[in-house]
């Protein structure tokens, strides 16, 4: 009976170790977990528009709320047998040649980097621009999808802030098909 309950107890501490192992839970940005935004401009809206010339026809939406930002994802011709498809809020903008590559990599304000991947439960810990990795992918050929993120800011100074940055749709091998900036509505 106590031998019995101490090896059941080994297996819950073992369970426990495997669960906080390096790539579930336990990375996260070098400046600390994301932190929740709560003086978003609540009903500002931005939007990326997906003009089709890509072929992703459509729009990324965000509109600020009392817990950062509430986002819309609606588009179209998202490439069949291309998906499932990553989509990043990326930390430059567009170049005016249109350019994805240039568009840098992840917004990363907690410096957390890619690797190992987001663990969509605990958000927090994922890079804030890892939309996909965070609230999931969409598939061909066409996405509606909304969800909140409590990291993303639409004030300039706060870490995490979103506003002028390109909203980036990757195929199954990363490659970047489509992006868009974000830009306030007037
Ligand atoms: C991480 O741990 C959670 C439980 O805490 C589990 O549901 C999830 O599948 C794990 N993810 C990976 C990638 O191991
Ligand atoms: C934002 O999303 C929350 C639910 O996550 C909802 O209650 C709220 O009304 C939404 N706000 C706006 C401005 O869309
Ligand atoms: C597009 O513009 C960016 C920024 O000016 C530049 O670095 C890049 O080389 C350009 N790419 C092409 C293909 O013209
Ligand atoms: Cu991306």
């Amino acid at each position: 009976m106590q031998l019995l309950s101490f090896v059941s107890l080994l297996g819950a501490a073992s369970l426990a170790a495997a669960q906080t192992a390096p790539g579930n839970g336990t990375v996260t940005g070098k400046m600390g977990d994301a932190r929740p935004v709560k003086n978003n401009p609540v009903g500002e809206v931005w939007v990326a528009t997906f003009d089709g010339s890509q072929g992703v026809k459509g729009t990324v939406t965000a509109v600020g709320w009392t817990l950062g930002v509430n986002y819309t994802v609606d588009v179209t011709g998202l490439p069949e047998g291309k998906g499932p498809f990553n989509f990043h809020v990326h930390a430059k903008g567009v170049p005016v040649n249109g350019t994805c590559a240039d568009t840098g990599a992840h917004l990363d304000s907690f410096v957390r980097g890619q690797d190992p991947p987001c663990e969509a439960s605990l958000p927090a810990t994922c890079e804030v621009g890892d939309l996909s990795g965070k609230y999931g992918k969409v598939d061909a050929p066409a996405a509606k999808k909304t969800f909140n993120d409590p990291y993303s800011a639409l004030d300039k100074i706060m870490l995490g802030y979103i506003g002028e940055r390109a909203i980036v749709f990757h195929d199954a091998s990363s490659a970047r098909i489509a992006c868009a900036n974000l830009v306030k509505k007037a």
